[in-house]
């Protein structure tokens, strides 16, 4: 097998673990996943005056969840999870559409992006009672040749699906896991349809606005005040 593979060599995060919401952390666990798959981003995320003021939180993806609930932003809700990493990072780095081709997506992983997207997930292979509407990283495809690489579609997905083992009704590690192509396109939404996907793309190109820095420099000017404020006290 032949396999694009953006996360390679990078940490997995997994929501499990996080000290906000675990249950329902799947979507700033993946977009905070995908922002780390992506060195520009995660520089523009880290270097955030938001990154130290939630620092409270060891995990980054439990910073961004902190952060979603302070600006009143859903983090189940599609655009309100744009809306907070736009913010965060000061630009326009998120962008979500529900109309996705796949071959956009695969040609985002060969730019070496991540892309974050929706399914409805029936669960596999045991069948669960009602389906599942989860967020996920795709971070890669694979194909049987290597002449095989530019073609679509490829043989499976790879996903690293932050709630565990997609294939094995999320048990075990929800790291690089493979999906063949026929479910994927399946239970991805728009489910069924092999045109349209719900999907975050990321963009690296950036242009910080003033009022961001503005914000910024208000957010570090409360921070140091508070800090000396403290340091007075003791
Ligand atoms: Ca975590
Ligand atoms: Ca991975």
């Amino acid at each position: 097998m032949y396999q694009i593979d953006v996360s390679a060599g990078k940490i997995n995060y997994t929501q499990r673990n996080n000290e906000i919401d675990p249950m329902n952390a799947c979507g700033p666990t993946s977009i905070v996943m995908a922002v780390s798959y992506i060195p520009e981003l995660w520089k523009a995320f880290t270097n955030s005056p938001y990154f130290e003021k939630y620092n409270t939180f060891p995990q980054e993806e439990d910073r961004f969840h902190a952060a979603l609930m302070d600006w009143k932003l859903n983090p189940e809700v599609h655009a309100d999870l744009v809306s907070g990493l736009n913010m965060w990072v000061g630009y326009d780095a998120d962008v979500f559409s529900t109309s996705v081709p796949l071959v956009d997506v695969i040609n985002d992983l060969r730019k070496g992006l991540p892309v974050v997207m929706s399914g409805t997930f029936p669960g596999f292979p045991t069948r669960m009672a009602s389906p599942y509407n989860h967020i996920v990283c795709v971070v890669g495809a694979e194909w049987l040749e290597k002449a095989d690489m530019d073609s679509y579609p490829p043989i499976n997905w790879i996903v690293d699906d932050p709630f565990g083992n997609t294939m094995d009704n999320w048990r075990g590690s929800g790291n690089n896991v493979l999906i063949p192509h026929e479910l994927f396109n399946m239970w991805m939404k728009i489910c069924e349809n092999k045109d349209s996907k719900w999907a975050h793309r990321f963009q690296i190109k950036y242009q910080r606005s003033l009022v961001w820095y503005l914000k910024s420099f208000l957010i570090w000017l409360r921070e140091t005040i508070s800090k000396l404020l403290k340091n007075n006290d003791t």
